[in-house]
């Protein structure tokens, strides 16, 4: 209890009290969940990572095994001085040691922090720093890219931590993963209303926002969106996207079918190729992806020589799915779409598997519970009747209260009554669907990542050269919507090149899907009529330039 309240705000005690007599939040812990599940079926397959063998082929654990491995895992990292309520931040990829990894945190009742393969120094010192964090787990190398030289200067700059443990590789001067496990002890673990976690916000603020989330409300997510996507003990997910990102961790993602036991397929690629002949090896069931990759996977079925056939289900979501791409899924890969419109704050809205075609193609969904409060406000948060275009309000059993140690902004995202001001603009459809129409809030969707426009701005504004810069988003065929910068140079300061600015950013230690796509020179910056720049004259400004099309 003293975790949740000091850290992060709770749900108001008659609320909790309220989603525990429905049945939403049933006293589960994720390491108990995990402890279930090995007893129940030890030997049934949890988790596949087909190139992480010792000899680079095909891994299996079982549910017995991650269980065992998990435990050993939690022991060895108390006897390094590990224990409850202390932050972990985990940056690995699709690799089992992911699921070995956070569920040792969960058994000890650690807080795993969530980064993405992507991040790079500013964002991990950040989180370190901020969360006081006192271990970092990271692959040795991933992608042509040596995490052991960023948790060198990672360590020089977060003094709080105290271990880097790398997994799957030579550590160097590092811990090696693989050498930590020790004899299972008995550990109390966490009571299911403390926190889990912390997931990384899209956010739209100068730093990123962290997002606690309890083994209560998250493991209610996952449940319903087991039940609304069909997810049971035989389903085969493939987990394309990042592993700890909210969408392939949740929705129903490899948690889900986890709870359900089913088995998780690692994919290390996105591509088709990759991904296609593990569906057809696999067996895959079910999969997600945000839509550039979905629409790339249609285009490229027809031609493919795999056999696609065990797919039953695709779940696109992250960011806007265009129509005309939605229609395309069922023809060319044979599985039925579900349309998920979600958030690491907390809603998740899904199309049902039995929705009409018109509502899976042109809606974002509904959402998972019955105890999802939605409102469509306008800009003075009066309610708008069914049908208007307003601002999407939430509050839930899954949706956070606040982020964590962040009051300031908490005044900002929450009403006073407690609704997630969740900074999309929406519709909402006499069936209860919502259409996503839009954003108020100062972030750009690449392709579903999320770049918080004052994020990079900041890290502009520290070239010397450079006296203003305004970043927003601008229509790209493939991604939806991709960065431009537009930079007003000081006078009398070197000349300055598009190239000059993004390597900057780059060099300044930013995850390379915040660098400014575009980097665009301007005089003045363009006015509101009440002094302030207008975003959204620049954003006019940044319609591309007329060209052949795709
Ligand atoms: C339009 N915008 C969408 C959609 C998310 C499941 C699925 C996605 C996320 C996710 C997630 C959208 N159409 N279908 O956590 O569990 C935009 C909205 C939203 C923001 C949240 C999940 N699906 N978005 O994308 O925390 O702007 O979560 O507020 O990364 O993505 O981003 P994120």
């Amino acid at each position: 209890a003293e975790l949740v309240e000091t850290e992060a705000p709770a749900w108001p005690e008659e609320f909790a009290a309220r989603y525990r007599a429905a049945g939403w939040w049933q006293g589960e812990t994720f390491g108990k969940m995990l402890r279930d599940r090995a007893e129940a079926h030890p030997d049934r397959i949890a988790v596949v990572d087909p190139t992480g063998g010792s000899d680079g082929g095909r891994r299996t654990w079982t549910y017995g095994e991650l269980d065992r491995r998990a435990d050993r895992l939690a022991s060895g990292l108390v006897a390094r001085g590990i224990g409850r309520g202390d932050k972990v931040v985990v940056q690995l990829p699709n690799v089992a040691e992911f699921f070995e990894v956070i569920f040792a945190l969960f058994r000890i009742g650690a807080l795993p922090v969530f980064a993405l393969p992507a991040h790079r120094r500013s964002e991990i010192v950040y989180f370190c720093t901020f969360t006081q964090a006192v271990a970092y787990v990271i692959p040795a190398e991933h992608e042509g890219f040596d995490y052991r030289t960023l948790a060198a200067v990672v360590c020089a700059e977060a003094p709080s931590l105290k271990h880097v443990f790398v997994a799957g590789g030579d550590a160097g001067y590092f811990e090696d993963l693989a050498e930590v496990p020790a004899e299972p002890i008995g550990l109390g673990g966490p009571a299911s209303h403390e926190l889990a976690f912390l997931q990384l916000s899209g956010g739209s603020t100068g730093v990123p926002k962290l997002i606690p989330r309890t083994h209560d409300d998250y493991i209610y997510s996952l449940r319903g969106s087991n039940e609304i996507c069909a997810v049971n003990e035989n389903s085969v997910y493939l987990c394309v996207l990042p592993a700890a990102h909210n969408f392939p961790l949740s929705s129903p993602g490899s948690l889900g079918t986890l709870y359900a036991g089913g088995r998780v397929v690692l994919c290390p690629q996105p591509v088709p190729d990759v991904a296609f002949r593990l569906i057809e090896s696999e067996g895959v069931t079910i999969t997600g992806l945000v839509p550039p990759l979905a629409i790339v996977w249609t285009e490229a079925a027809p031609r493919s020589a795999y056999d696609l056939g065990s797919l039953e289900v695709l779940l696109v979501g992250g960011a806007k799915f265009s129509e005309e791409a939605a229609r395309r899924v069922r023809p060319a890969l044979g599985c039925t779409l579900q349309q998920v419109f979600g958030m690491a704050e907390g809603l998740v809205n899904y199309t049902r598997l039995d929705d009409p075609l018109e509502t899976v193609v042109t809606t974002q969904g509904r959402p998972i519970s019955p105890d999802d409060e939605i409102r469509v406000v306008d800009d003075q948060d009066n309610d708008l009747p069914i049908g208007s275009t307003g601002h999407l309000l939430t509050r839930g059993p899954y949706t956070i209260r606040g982020y964590w140690n962040a009051p300031e902004h908490n005044v900002r995202s929450f009403t006073e009554d407690g609704f997630y001001r969740t900074g999309d603009v929406v519709r909402l459809t006499e069936s209860g669907h919502l259409v996503v129409e839009g954003r108020a809030k100062d972030q750009i969707n690449r392709g579903g990542e999320k770049i918080a426009a004052e994020e990079v701005e900041n890290h502009i504004l520290a070239h010397p050269s450079v006296h203003d810069a305004n970043v927003v988003a601008e229509a790209d065929p493939y991604l939806g919507e991709r960065t431009c910068a537009y930079v007003i140079v000081r006078p009398n300061t070197e000349p300055l090149r598009a190239f000059d600015v993004k390597k900057f950013v780059r060099d300044r230690g930013l995850a390379a899907y915040k660098v400014p796509d575009r980097v665009v020179f301007v005089d003045t910056f363009p006015k509101t009529g009440v002094g302030k720049v207008s975003k959204n004259d620049l954003r006019t400004a940044a319609a591309p330039p007329p060209g052949p099309g795709r």
